[in-house]
């Protein structure tokens, strides 16, 4: 990773974030696009906004696939970040399931210490502190660290880094377990990053990281997953290689379907690489996704599918509907940037998330509501952004869809359901 002076705005790579190789070809280019969870405010609308290059590439010593322009993540996580985990109850589930499935695997009790790099607002260390459990969590957005604080999760609002992980072995602190969860994609510096994990754990812990699986966004054409925000896409080859260059072994590896396909991934300071492991590294290396040939055709899948979305909102306003969407995610705000959706197609995004309220969606300015908005307003369609969670939100929306109302999925393929 090129040092980033504290002043940059961002760094455009020239080598790989993983091993350093010059061998990164890109395959994928949006141009520039603005902050994804860069929300706006009724103030900020008049004003210009950064954008930055998206450009998506693949690298040919490690296999990984990585974005090539690194946004300082000051700008990307410290402030007014709004991303709260505890606005989805899919997610907190699933993570409840993950603490507590893991303090019975590891025999886990009050001698014991977990530590979650990128807590949010806690969660998932809240499931420890019920059990008894002591935990720390590591956050640099100042407003989900409050939230964990309030809930009782004792918070550090910092950033990550191998010397935060050396000042904490200092303080005696060693951990059984090290949760990173969606996090390992946002790093900018990927190799420290994993350094601090390995100088964190126990000789006898595990790290269990979770991250989505660079297949699935290829297989489903999940594009608008690509953003500033997720520097990396990881493959198993290539997690390996990173692992391994920090003393580190992926012995497990189980998929997910959260957030459209993750991994989860135990990692140890012994090797002991089981099975699921050496399956997948045979399955991709046989499937050609530890090669660029895997990528090359992916732009041509991404331009199709923006060109369908188009065209299906485009017909569906010129029949007179009105169109709505769910999901003030990061992810929409690569779809309708790259798509170009803007207040001539949708009126407005719906979110359950109060601190997106109020404010509008990066670039093309759609205002943000409350989900209560779909009643009052009865649109025709809702395009449904966050399609990650499509279960649990049309269940929810149960009322609106009985009275008429239509969701549009934009991946894998434009569809009404
Ligand atoms: O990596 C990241 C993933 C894990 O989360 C972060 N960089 C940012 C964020 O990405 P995202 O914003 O695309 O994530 P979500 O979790 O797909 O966002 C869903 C949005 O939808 C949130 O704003 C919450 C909202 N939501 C809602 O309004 N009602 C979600 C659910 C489940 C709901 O029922
Ligand atoms: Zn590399």
């Amino acid at each position: 990773m090129d040092m980033m002076c504290l002043d940059a705005k961002s760094v455009t790579e020239r080598a790989c974030r993983s091993c350093g190789g010059s061998g990164i070809e890109t395959f994928l280019e949006f141009g520039k696009t603005p902050l994804a969870d860069r929300l706006l405010t009724s103030s900020d609308i008049s004003e210009p906004e950064p954008i930055f290059p998206l450009r998506v590439a693949f690298c040919k010593d490690c296999s990984l696939v990585q974005i090539t322009e690194t946004v300082n993540p000051i700008i990307l996580f410290a402030d007014s970040y709004p991303y709260y985990s505890s606005f989805s109850p899919a997610l907190l589930k699933h993570s409840r399931a993950n603490a507590l499935d893991l303090i019975n695997r590891r025999g886990l009790g009050p001698e014991s210490l977990v530590i979650e790099l990128a807590s949010n607002d806690g969660y998932l260390l809240k499931n420890y502190v019920e059990a008894g459990i002591r935990v720390l969590g590591i956050d640099p957005a100042d407003g989900p660290a409050a939230a964990a604080e309030r809930v009782g999760v004792p918070t550090r609002c910092a950033f990550f880094t191998r010397d935060l992980a050396e000042t904490l072995r200092a303080q005696g602190m060693r951990a059984d377990i090290v949760h990173a969860n969606n996090v390992l994609a946002h790093v900018a510096d990927t190799n420290g990053f994993v350094a601090g994990i390995a100088r964190l754990l126990k000789d006898d812990g595990v790290a269990v990281i979770e991250a989505p699986y660079v297949e699935p966004l290829i297989e489903h054409c999940e594009f608008d997953t690509i953003y500033h925000e997720h520097l990396c896409y990881f493959s198993v080859t290539a997690l390996d290689k990173l692992f391994r260059r920090h003393g580190l072994y992926l012995n497990e590896v189980k998929h997910l379907s959260i957030h459209g396909g993750s991994l989860r991934l135990y990692v140890e300071t012994r090797e002991n690489v089981g099975a699921t492991v050496q399956e997948q590294l045979a399955r991709e290396a046989s499937r050609g996704i530890d090669a660029i040939g895997y990528f090359r055709d992916f732009s041509t899948k991404v331009d199709a599918l923006k060109r369908d979305l188009s065209t299906l909102l485009g017909r569906l306003k010129s029949q007179g509907a009105t169109i709505a969407a769910y999901g003030a995610a990061a992810k929409g705000a690569t779809l309708i940037n790259t798509v170009g959706i803007g207040c001539d197609l949708v009126d407005f995004v719906v979110d359950r998330n109060v601190h997106k309220h109020n404010k509008y969606m990066p670039g093309q300015r759609l205002p943000i509501r409350s989900t209560e908005a779909l009643l009052e307003v009865q649109p025709d369609y809702v395009l449904l952004l966050a399609w990650n969670f499509v279960d649990e939100i049309l269940d929810q929306q149960a009322e609106y869809r009985a009275r008429g109302g239509k969701f549009i999925l934009p991946v894998p393929t434009p569809r009404i359901i």
